[in-house]
């Protein structure tokens, strides 16, 4: 493996807007075909999480690393020689006609934190700058169809002022809410081409859905980030697996820790848990 030698592409100010409006974008078609074939082959092979093979290059594709550090990172933290965000999640769905999302516990729309409350994984903008807490990326190796599968997402609801009107305002998600049919009718759905990517910020209520498509079926990579100050997700990778990868794609595995020196590179003793 080595590192990606194209440029990050910077997030754009019409990127910037959408994202900080309905807390999720739409990359469409991202990916060569020869990219998309030899990715989906691992998934197809049982692959289960995107950190290895060609998958993992997905994990700071160029399409992805400038929206990352535009709304991960700060100023004082960025620079050539390694990431300035984590990634600390992957996983992989294979999803056929008939799977319903009441098999996986993410068919109800929820998010990473209770709604209205601070904590380092939600959603801020100050200074002009998105702060996105925890932020996943899905890539979608086969087409998806609105309405008939893909992640689902209550659009603005990141910046929701009042909460979801369950009964227990700590809860992260929709359950037991008396609008819970309407909020799931306002929800938006995407359809992209093979080779697609979604940003969407966890703070934003966001749901699994039935995969009703025929035609093919679901084959995607869910990567997830935070920023160099906070971490959701035990890791769950080998050092050896981080070690086998190029140098800077390793800095997206280091400990989450700033003061006590210079946290830049991933090293055996500086890796996240
Ligand atoms: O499976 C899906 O479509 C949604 C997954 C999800 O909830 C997440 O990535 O946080
Ligand atoms: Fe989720």
């Amino acid at each position: 493996m080595s590192e990606h030698s194209a440029a990050p592409v910077p997030m754009t100010d019409e990127q910037k807007f959408f994202f900080d409006l309905q807390g999720w974008i739409l990359l469409p078609s991202v990916l060569s075909e020869a990219e998309i074939a030899a990715m989906k082959a691992e998934v197809y092979d049982g692959a289960k999480q995107g950190y290895q093979g060609a998958l993992q290059e997905l994990l700071d594709h160029p399409a992805v690393v400038g929206i990352l550090t535009e709304i991960l990172a700060e100023e004082p933290y960025l620079g050539d020689e390694y990431y300035s965000f984590r990634c600390e999640n992957s996983f992989i769905t294979v999803r056929h006609a008939g799977w319903k999302s009441t098999d996986n516990g993410t068919g109800l729309p929820h998010v990473v934190r209770p709604p209205q409350q601070a904590n380092a994984m939600r959603y801020q903008v100050a200074g002009n700058k998105i702060f996105s807490g925890l932020t996943r990326v899905v890539w979608e190796l086969e087409e998806v169809k609105a309405g008939q599968g893909g992640t689902t997402f209550l659009s603005g609801s990141h910046k929701a002022h009042f909460n979801y009107g369950g009964p227990d305002p700590n809860r992260p998600n929709i359950g037991e809410s008396p609008w819970e049919e309407r909020m799931r009718a306002a929800m938006a759905q995407y359809s992209c081409p093979p080779g697609s990517a979604i940003v969407f910020t966890e703070s934003l209520l966001h749901a699994a859905n039935d995969w009703r498509n025929s035609d093919n079926p679901r084959c995607a990579v869910f990567n997830c980030y935070n920023s160099l100050w906070a971490q959701w997700h035990r890791l769950n990778l080998s050092h050896e697996a981080i070690e086998a990868m190029p140098p800077k794609r390793r800095s997206l595995f280091r400990g989450t820790w700033q003061i006590g020196g210079e946290n830049r590179a991933y090293s055996l003793d500086n890796r996240s848990v």
